[in-house]
């Protein structure tokens, strides 16, 4: 299905240019590199499947840099080259670029039915990027909902998540007058991944009585749900494992690696399947949630054999993505650990990076074991700062602020650069802090951070304080260990301890968000 890769040859010094990458998916490392870097590669499998495409990962190799959907090289003078395919509803576009001594060689090859594709110099890689994305996500119908405030019980909570701590911070979070739209459940209310309709007994009750408790406080209800996995345990396992996505021999393929194993997942080609994401989606609906995180998305287009043979993999992803917005309506649908390109138009919203966490690096899973993806608030800084241009695609979700100071090791600096990070991306807002653990700063830095603002553009792509776009035109990042012309390492220029709310905070009118 790989049509033959169309190629440029690129004369200009390689050790003159910089590359902006976007990675596979919400998670996958985006940055800008110079060109003559080595890209992280992950070493073990499972972190290839959980936050790369593992049929185009990372090379790993010094000058050959690959990008999903887009690419550019940017020279010295702020011009130079941008890739960009211009429609990828049934297609992946595989970018790469090499460099050939002192040229570079540049390819995109198209996996599923062929599409046009762009390469293009410019004066200005910032506009052209720009221009490109509006275009694509155009073609491809993007969404653009007014953003939502939300919080979310995953950043606190993770898997010890009850029915009382949800009723809990959204009481407070009201006596408080926090200014949050929705209150979001995520993981850990269900009995195993693909049973989502049976409740945890940790959980306490079952998810379905949540909405209404949220509703009488005058919060929307949210929920997570990981709707293509399945657990290898689950009972939707052991009931049709004709619906999961096959190996060669025939068997239900396991890949990747949380909850503490392996996983299965379903095969979006099939019209079984189709049927039963759309009744679920149409059951939680039922239930009062009009806010549906969907997670773990890229199950559906992992390599493997399908039900319909003929089908791309981006294209079985979007069948089973059209089935969850059929059932859902009109509700608000985020995209999480989800391929990028292929989810334009299907959802409102999309997470950018990897998770936030409450420390600055986990540098022994990135440097040393290659993981780009794993969660911290420095990957989830990186990877969202080069993604600038992606509110043309769906509104931005670049995860949360963490507020607290008690369970986290982040420092006023960091907290500020997270804080810089929402203010640049717009787009949602969302926070997991225990509402009762904040004290009087904690809570003004939460407001700060739950304020709308409208996505910033770059005030130039080849300055940099890391390697991402760190320079804004509201202010800069410096994502580095060290003081770099006066800003403190891992900080925001239009934020720092002394001054405890952003320098240009640019806040939108919101349109009614209850929708549905
Ligand atoms: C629930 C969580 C939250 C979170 C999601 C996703 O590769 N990893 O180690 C990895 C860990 C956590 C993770 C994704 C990847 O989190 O992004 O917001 O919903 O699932 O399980």
């Amino acid at each position: 299905m790989t049509t033959p890769a169309q190629r440029w040859t690129i004369s200009a010094d390689p050790s003159s240019l910089l590359v902006l990458t976007n990675g596979y998916q919400s998670w996958s490392e985006s940055e800008l590199r110079p060109l003559t870097d080595t890209p992280l590669r992950a070493s073990l499998p499972w972190m290839i499947d959980q936050g790369q495409d593992p049929l185009f990962p990372p090379s790993g190799q010094a000058g050959v840099w690959r990008s999903h959907g887009l690419m550019a090289l940017i020279r010295p003078d702020g011009g130079g080259w941008v890739g960009c395919a211009l429609d990828l509803s049934r297609s992946f576009a595989h970018w790469e670029a090499r460099i050939d001594v002192d040229r570079v060689q540049v390819s995109c090859s198209i996996e599923g039915p062929d599409v046009d594709v762009v390469w293009q110099e410019t004066s200005d890689v910032r506009d052209t990027v720009e221009q490109l994305a509006a275009q694509l996500g155009s073609t491809m119908g993007a969404l653009n909902p007014a953003p939502l405030r939300v919080w979310c019980s995953w950043y606190s909570y993770y898997l010890d998540v009850t029915f009382d701590i949800m009723v809990d911070n959204a009481r407070l979070a009201r006596e408080k007058q926090l200014p949050f739209d929705v209150f979001q459940l995520d993981d850990g209310f269900q009995a195993d991944l693909g049973d989502w309709l049976e409740p945890n007994p940790r959980f306490g009750r079952h998810a379905k009585e949540l909405p209404a408790e949220l509703k009488a406080l005058g919060f929307r209800a949210g929920i997570w749900i990981a709707p293509f996995l399945v657990g290898p345990h689950s009972k939707l396992y052991a009931a049709h494992p004709e619906w999961m996505l096959q190996n060669e021999e025939g068997y239900p393929l396991l890949f990747g690696n949380n909850w503490g194993g392996t996983y299965a997942t379903l095969d979006t080609t099939h019209p079984d399947v189709l049927t039963w994401l759309r009744e679920l989606a149409a059951t939680i609906r039922s239930w009062g949630y009009n806010y549906l995180k969907i997670d773990f998305l890229y199950g559906a287009a992992f390599p493997g054999v399908r039900h319909d043979a003929s089908a791309s993999r981006a294209e079985a992803y979007r069948r089973g993505l059209q089935a969850i917005r059929d059932g859902f309506g009109d509700g608000f649908i985020l995209g999480c650990g989800a391929p990028l390109t292929p989810s334009i138009g299907l959802v409102d919203a999309m997470r950018t990076g990897p998770d936030v966490a409450p420390f600055w690096d986990d540098e022994a899973r990135r440097v040393l074991l290659g993981d780009g993806a794993a969660p911290s608030a420095r990957n989830a800084l990186h990877t969202v700062l080069a993604r600038w241009y992606q509110h043309l695609w769906y509104q931005n979700d670049p995860d949360v602020m963490i507020a607290r100071r008690e369970r986290s090791l982040l420092s006023d600096q960091e907290r500020g650069a997270l804080l810089g990070m929402l203010d640049v991306a717009g787009g949602l807002r969302a926070s997991s802090d225990p509402i009762a653990m904040l004290d009087e700063s904690a809570l003004e830095l939460l407001k700060a951070s739950l304020r709308i603002t409208t996505p910033d553009r770059p005030a130039s792509l080849t300055e940099r304080s890391g390697d991402t776009v760190t320079h804004f035109t509201r202010g800069s990042f410096n994502l580095l260990g060290v003081p770099v012309q006066g800003l403190a390492p891992h900080s925001f220029s239009g934020y720092t301890s002394e001054n405890s709310v952003p320098s240009q905070p640019v806040e939108l009118d919101l349109r009614d968000p209850i929708h549905g």
